[in-house]
């Protein structure tokens, strides 16, 4: 089975069960304070899966485009991917455990026709706080599965994407990987050659701040099932990179490389490395990102660097573009900026590799005596551009054992911009809906209005844009599209304007409406795919529309009075790239 066709087939049968089908959305989350990337499909519905009503009903269904950054390093084996697709139905209220279980195996076993006795169940064992899942074991025997091929395992709990929010017990479906001698009778999950397809999450808790698990206003039903896995078995491979999704890629680097892969356990890692790292480069920079030295474009520099590290490896240079190509091709259906990538990707290769060799040399230097100070590790860091995974990895290989926490102070004491910010915000996830954070949303709203109103237009510019938005309690960080520096007097325009506006406390008020109606109705916001399958969007106007209006999703203040108290103010200008902007705003 082809990819497409793997997409389309799930697509067509959970429509056939009344579902609705939600946009394939930005890596980038919007709106979404402490996520770097979108990493299942759950991301932009968290709100509706907390009880906001979804302008598209109860039942969705969706591929999601996603990125998992907490195994770079793991990438290299058969089955560990930075970038993948995910397919999902939801159930936002509706459906529960019994359907939601009976679906998944209808399209299994039926649609699929994968053989019942190849798969396995693992349900929620239960911690004490939560009840043992038998309610899912007992579905699953109900539908014929043998009680040897259902176990339960403490870890069946998926969620929250962070620190707070919708999470709850969830039943796996596992694989017995093709080509793998005789069919075992138990299923014994620690076995590997079982392999995960498909997660069926019974989202009915949402964890505060303190921690509890509050019993969530509505039942929910979260589901994803990796397409690159699931092709990988339908298609009787042992090594997904043997897939469609993966060989014109693999293919490629073997004519550059003039190597084989296969060909010994070496050159086989480092063109699934390569394979792996510039196909999720290419998706990530399409979503909008650059290389940088912190956060999102801090992990596409580290996977761009690694994969040209890998390429050396394979004894090839200034391959990355080329490789890009294939990959526009390989998803055609994604529409795909080649310009802008090609040309990001050739410039972060041309800077890495001026400093490359020397930096290298710093490895040479150490080898004797198995020993890297950290602020040796720091200046590869800030003066040769290797990043301090890749400087790890490389100790690690060539047994050196770097002084890590020498490592941090030199870089901590250098800037607050560190990575080890990023790091950490990475781990605690979606935040929290809490008041400061949704206090700040509605002022970059107010922001944007106020930038359209009090900054001249440039050159062949209609209006300006949001191009992004990072929010946490303490501040938000703005993106928006301009050419220059804000000047004093903008900046303290912006300010007066927006803090009249709170002052005034208008009301803020959300509408459901179809995208032509928004347009018309002359709301801000990206047109672009995101709503394309979407029959109704939420539009957000304050001050009945005078004010503002914006297509959001939201959470956002009822009114304006909420941020009476505090002083906006715009702390930070930075440029992010050609024709792009942040500032850095607060609430004081
Ligand atoms: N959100 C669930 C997962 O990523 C379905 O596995």
């Amino acid at each position: 089975m082809k990819r497409k066709e793997l997409i389309e087939t799930y697509l067509k049968f959970f429509k056939s069960k009344k579902h609705k089908e939600v946009a394939n959305v930005s890596l980038v989350p919007e709106n979404d304070p402490s996520v770097l990337f979108t990493t299942a499909g759950m991301h932009p519905l968290v709100p509706f899966l907390l009880g906001q009503k979804h302008p598209q009903g109860k039942r969705l269904v969706g591929v999601q485009r996603c990125i998992r950054t907490g195994d770079i390093e793991e990438v290299g084996d058969t089955s560990h991917h930075t970038f993948f697709e995910m397919l999902g139905n939801w159930s936002l209220g509706d459906y529960f455990k019994k359907e939601a279980i009976e679906m998944s195996f209808e399209f299994l076993t039926k649609v699929l026709k994968m053989p019942v006795e190849r798969l396995a169940f693992s349900v929620f064992e239960g911690d004490g706080e939560v009840d043992k899942d038998t309610d899912s074991a007992d579905i699953w025997a109900s539908l014929g599965v043998s009680n040897e091929r259902i176990v339960y395992l403490e870890e069946n709990w998926w969620g929250p994407a962070g620190k707070t929010g919708p999470c709850g017990p969830d039943t796996e479906m596992f694989y017995w990987k093709p080509n793998k001698g005789k069919l075992p009778g138990k299923f014994n999950p620690k076995d590997s050659n079982w392999l995960e397809i498909w997660n069926d999450v019974f989202m009915e808790y949402n964890k505060d701040t303190k921690g509890n698990y509050n019993l969530a206003k509505q039942e929910n039903v979260d589901t994803g099932m990796g397409v690159e896995r699931t092709l990988a078995v339908l298609n009787g491979l042992e090594d997904n990179y043997l897939g469609e999704v993966w060989q014109p890629i693999i293919q490629k680097i073997e004519m550059i490389s003039k190597h084989k892969y296969g060909e010994d356990e070496i050159v086989t890692r480092a063109m699934r490395i390569v394979a792996d790292h510039i196909k999720a480069a290419v998706f990530i920079i399409n979503d909008g990102i650059v290389p940088g030295n912190s956060e999102q474009g801090y992990v596409l520099r580290r996977l761009i660097r690694r994969a040209v590290r890998y390429g050396r490896v394979l004894g090839i240079e200034s391959f990355t573009t080329s490789i890009a190509d294939v990959v526009y091709e390989l998803y055609g259906d994604y529409k795909l900026d080649a310009r802008k990538i090609t040309l990001e990707l050739a410039n972060e290769e041309e800077r890495f590799l001026k400093t490359l060799a020397q930096g290298l040399r710093i490895f040479d230097k150490v080898a004797g005596s198995k020993k890297m100070s950290g602020t040796e590790a720091f200046l590869l860091y800030q003066s040769y551009g290797f990043p301090i995974e890749m400087t790890l990895e490389l100790a690690k290989e060539k047994g050196i054992k770097v002084d890590e926490k020498e490592y941090s102070d030199a870089l901590n004491k250098h800037s607050e911009l560190s990575r080890t910010a990023a790091a950490g915000k990475f781990k605690s996830g979606l935040a929290d809906d809490s008041e400061a954070t949704t206090r700040l949303h509605t002022a970059t709203h107010l922001l944007l209005a106020a930038m359209n109103k009090v900054l001249p237009k440039l050159e062949g510019m209609k209006e300006i844009q949001q191009r992004g938005s990072n929010i946490n309690a303490e501040r938000a960080r703005f993106d928006f599209s301009y050419d220059r520096k804000l000047t004093d007097d903008e900046v303290k325009e912006l300010e007066d304007l927006v803090n009249g506006w709170i002052w005034d406390g208008a009301e803020v008020k959300r509408d459901e409406m179809s995208l032509d109606e928004a347009k018309k109705f002359g709301a801000a916001g990206i047109f672009e795919d995101k709503y394309k399958v979407a029959e109704k969007i939420s539009v957000y106007s304050i001050g009945d529309g005078k004010i503002s209006k914006e297509i959001c999703t939201g959470p956002h203040v009822k009114s304006l009075k909420e941020l009476q108290g505090c002083t906006f103010k715009i702390k930070k200008q930075d440029s992010v790239g050609a024709g792009a902007r942040r500032v850095k705003v607060v609430l004081e």
